[in-house]
């Protein structure tokens, strides 16, 4: 049923991803100039082994466990005909910047040295897993599911699986099988993911081939060894711009980006030009989503030559703003400080 190929099926051009292993970090001046969707070719990818190809005729879902009255397999096609829902969603891995607790806090955290390209917001299509698991029976006392992949096996640890609670299952979980209006592609999970919105990229498990839903709280490695206590995302920014871009004095550029909260809608965008001295409001109108991101921009003409770093900060709905430093977190994962973006100022 399925095959090894490449770590990653999709080209992978130098000018749109960098290479960190096996995982591919999305550049973000590849965003300048997009929609409000991440198209596919420059869509991050992170793989714990490698892309498998599945062949969605022979393809089945299965949904059993004690806290199913009708456990079930369902195919491609049944779950094609079932009521859709499309949803725009970031999905982001947790350790998204994780470099900068190393460059910013001199607190290095081992695993993928991510700047802020481990996110993308797609367009997701498929069916709401509540309605799965109504049509499947779900008990009153079922308590948390475990979706699992059908990649290889992780070193010793099995498939890659992590448990989701009912509530959140019941709540707005997605089975996407389409991705920016055309099927899901391989590297991304085909024949079918789940998209998580709002929660760490692992809880979107790809290549979805088996949920159990239990009626205790589970286990897998997934919540335990790797990605413990980690649900929701934080605050975060980013500009459109690569890292080290040049600018020309006495020139007036208007710079764009983006901010995103897994807590709720981005209410404000600050940038500074002057490391953090004074802040300016950024401009932004459009669409503004929960669980994606908000496009933003703001007016700058350098004057003078020279090394700059431009920082953005943002506040979600919840009242939390980006800080300048970020407490330690052992893993690395949810760097929510403002970022500093070096920039080259050059004469004109
Ligand atoms: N089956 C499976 N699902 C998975 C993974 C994986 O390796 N195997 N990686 C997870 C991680 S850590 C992240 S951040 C997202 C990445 O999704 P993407 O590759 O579509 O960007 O998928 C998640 N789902
Ligand atoms: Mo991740």
């Amino acid at each position: 049923m399925e095959q090894a190929l490449a770590t990653i099926i999709k080209p992978l051009p130098a000018h749109l991803f960098t290479m960190h292993g096996p995982s591919a970090e999305m550049r973000w001046e590849a965003m300048a100039g997009q929609g409000y969707h991440t198209p596919v070719d420059r869509f991050f990818v992170r793989n714990h082994t490698h892309t498998p190809l599945i062949d969605a005729a022979t393809w089945r879902l299965r949904l059993h466990g004690p806290g199913l009255r009708y456990p079930t397999e369902l195919d491609y096609d049944q779950i094609r005909a079932m009521p859709s829902r499309t949803i725009d969603a970031a999905v982001e891995c947790a350790g998204n910047g994780r470099r900068f607790y190393k460059t910013q806090q001199h607190d290095a955290a081992p695993g993928t040295q991510w700047r802020l390209g481990g996110i993308g917001v797609g367009r997701w299509r498929g069916v709401p897993l509540r309605h799965l698991l109504q049509e499947a029976g779900l008990r009153p006392d079922a308590v948390d599911l475990m979706p699992t992949g059908l990649d290889a096996p992780f070193e010793d640890y099995g498939h890659v699986r992590r448990p989701l609670p009912v509530d959140k299952a019941m709540d707005d979980v997605l089975l996407a099988y389409e991705m920016n209006g055309g099927p899901l592609p391989p590297d991304h999970g085909f024949p079918l993911r789940m998209v998580v919105p709002g929660w760490v990229g692992i809880a979107s498990i790809k290549w979805l081939g088996d949920i159990e839903v239990a009626t205790r709280r589970l286990t897998s490695p997934w919540n335990t060894v790797f990605y413990p206590d980690v649900t929701t995302q934080p605050v975060k920014s980013a500009f459109e711009l690569a890292w080290n871009a040049r600018l020309t004095a006495g020139r007036s550029y208007v710079l764009h980006g983006r901010s995103w909260s897994g807590q709720g809608r981005i209410v404000r965008v600050e940038v500074s030009f002057d490391g953090g001295r004074t802040w300016h409001r950024a401009e932004h109108h459009g669409r503004h989503l929960v669980s994606a991101w908000l496009p933003w921009h703001v007016e700058w003409a350098p004057r003078r030559p020279g090394a700059y770093e431009l920082m953005a900060r943002a506040t979600d709905e919840t009242g939390v703003t980006q800080q300048l430093t970020r407490p330690h977190q052992p893993f690395g994962y949810h760097f929510d400080a403002v970022v500093r973006h070096p920039i080259n100022v050059v004469h004109g």
